[in-house]
């Protein structure tokens, strides 16, 4: 008789635990979509190679306008790269704080500011939100080569394009290019990826974050 409570507080931490677990998350291919509850959407993380480039998209659940306004959630997005995939090496991580970076060589993130971006006529400073771009390699900013200067590129019919941010495109794909030497990778090497999407949970863990492991083919 005296299990019976146990049994029922058991029962109770079961059904808390389910109510509570965090969204089934799909990966196909070199695709992650993550469900974000906050937007009630899914975002789609992308990792391919092309060429001697690493080519990372996300499809925002909204227009980029849209999304960088939004309310309820900020377009903050990340992808971890753990390159040797040894989740050994790396970044040891916190699984609850940063959700999937444990074992991660690189961090590749939008950053959402409220920055200049423009000058007026009378050359007075137009301040709208923008997405930076940053690698960076354990706790520091990754070497990159001279010239090359990581930046989001959005998606206009076909083709990808700079960001306006004065006025953002009317799309709702990011995309960052950078060469496979950045992350010491090669064409046919496995990796482990982790994508993150910051305030997707009203509750904690507010980041919402899903993993596939990936050949870059
Ligand atoms: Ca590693």
């Amino acid at each position: 008789m005296k299990l019976r409570p146990l049994v029922l507080l058991a029962g109770i931490a079961l059904v808390s635990a389910l109510l509570q677990a965090p969204p089934a998350v799909s990966s196909e291919g070199n695709q992650i979509a993550v469900p974000c509850k906050s937007l009630d959407a899914t975002i789609t993380f992308t990792v391919q190679r092309s060429g001697d480039d690493l080519v990372l998209t996300v499809q925002l659940p909204c227009k980029l306008a849209a999304c960088l306004v939004h309310e309820e959630w900020s377009a903050n997005v990340g992808f971890y790269l753990d390159t040797d995939a040894n989740r050994a090496t790396g970044s040891k991580g916190d699984e609850m704080l940063e959700p999937g970076s444990a074992g991660a060589e690189y961090r590749i993130y939008a950053t959402q500011v409220t920055t200049p971006v423009a000058q007026d006529a009378e050359g007075n400073w137009i301040s709208k939100p923008k997405l930076l771009a940053a690698i960076d390699k354990g706790d520091d900013s990754a070497e990159l080569p001279e010239g090359y200067h990581p930046k989001w590129e959005i998606k206009v019919g076909e083709e990808f394009q700079p960001v306006d941010w004065v006025s953002p495109q009317d799309s709702d794909t990011l995309r960052l290019v950078a060469p496979l030497s950045v992350f010491g990778l090669k064409a046919g090497a496995t990796i482990r990826v982790a994508a993150t999407a910051p305030n997707c949970n009203v509750s904690f863990p507010y980041t919402a974050t899903g993993k596939a492991t990936i050949t870059l083919n």
